[in-house]
């Protein structure tokens, strides 16, 4: 599709939004040392990419998750000065991540700071999500007392992740490193909440996931990082006056909203016109500008 040939790498995979290479010595994924994770222009709502894409976005979010891996204090994936490591292509220097390839965790590691999206379903169904009770009476949106760490089992390609109890969890990876992946997690997510916040943006909950570094052992932050496609922003005043747009969310919701007035969700969503895309574009600087001010 709209994944670009680059020398000296081998595309080996795409999601909706993203591109993955391997240096194309390796033989396969699994016996690279790097990875090569491109963020494309492109952009998805209800589950279709839409056309056109948003030139800019790739790098607006790449410069968004590689400024928060310099804020926090973990191992990240990241390949810093490396003579070993292949060269970045120029043409996607700014919206490339090269990697090392980890021994990632088949979890993702949700922390939710608000009771929003499948979370609030959940808690709609049971009064609790990922085996955590928590008071009744609560309303999609409404922030929590405590930041809670509700992890998914990753689903196989085109499958929806899960959401799974911690004691799942434990089954999967062990006690260890279920206690490690929970407890980085909160740590981060609190400092990213604050910082944020700061800002005037409200991060109302976040998805980490973590692998191992197979020359270090150490315990090691990877794919993208509190970006908006792993995390739901909201203005911080828009939530305050509590309007129904109070969940909207910070970059896509211009996108959504003209979607919903001019499609009817049944086959190929319409082209988007000039306007939203600029809109569009706007918003995702606006979150990159708050947020590293
Ligand atoms: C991340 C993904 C996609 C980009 C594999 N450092 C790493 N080590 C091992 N695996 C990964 C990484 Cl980043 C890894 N993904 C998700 C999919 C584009 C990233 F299409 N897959």
């Amino acid at each position: 599709m709209s994944a670009p040939q680059l020398l000296g790498w081998r595309h080996i995979y795409s999601g909706k939004v993203r591109d993955l290479y391997v240096p194309e010595a390796a033989t396969d994924e699994a016996h690279s040392d790097y990875l090569l994770v491109v963020a494309s222009d492109r952009i998805s709502a209800f589950d279709h990419v839409l056309e056109p894409p948003i030139l800019g976005k790739g790098a607006l979010l790449t410069a968004l998750s590689n400024w928060w891996f310099e804020q926090l204090a973990v191992p990240n994936h990241l390949v810093g000065e490396d003579p070993a490591a292949p060269p970045v292509p120029a043409e996607v220097a700014d919206r490339a991540m090269l990697t090392r390839r980890l021994e990632m965790y088949p979890i993702e590691c949700v922390v939710r700071g608000a009771l929003t999206g499948s979370g609030y379903a959940e808690y709609r169904e049971t009064g609790a999500v990922c085996g955590i009770d928590l008071p009744s009476g609560l309303s999609d949106g409404d922030l929590l007392d405590e930041p809670i760490y509700t992890p998914a089992y990753k689903a196989p390609l085109g499958e929806h992740d899960e959401n799974i109890t911690f004691a799942r969890s434990v089954e999967l990876v062990g006690e260890q490193v279920a206690a490690e992946l929970r407890d980085t997690s909160l740590r981060i997510f609190s400092r990213a909440r604050e910082l944020a916040g700061a800002r005037g943006v409200l991060l109302a909950d976040t998805k980490f996931e973590f692998g191992r570094d197979p020359r270090t052992g150490a315990l090691t932050l990877a794919d993208e990082v509190l970006t908006s496609d792993s995390s739901r922003y909201w203005d911080a005043d828009v939530y305050r006056a509590g309007g129904e747009d109070r969940l909207a969310s910070f970059d896509k919701q211009i996108v959504r909203d003209w979607l919903s007035a001019n499609w009817n969700k049944q086959g190929e969503p319409p082209e988007l016109p000039p306007e939203i895309v600029a809109r569009t574009l706007e918003r995702y600087a606006e979150l990159h500008r708050r947020i590293t001010g």
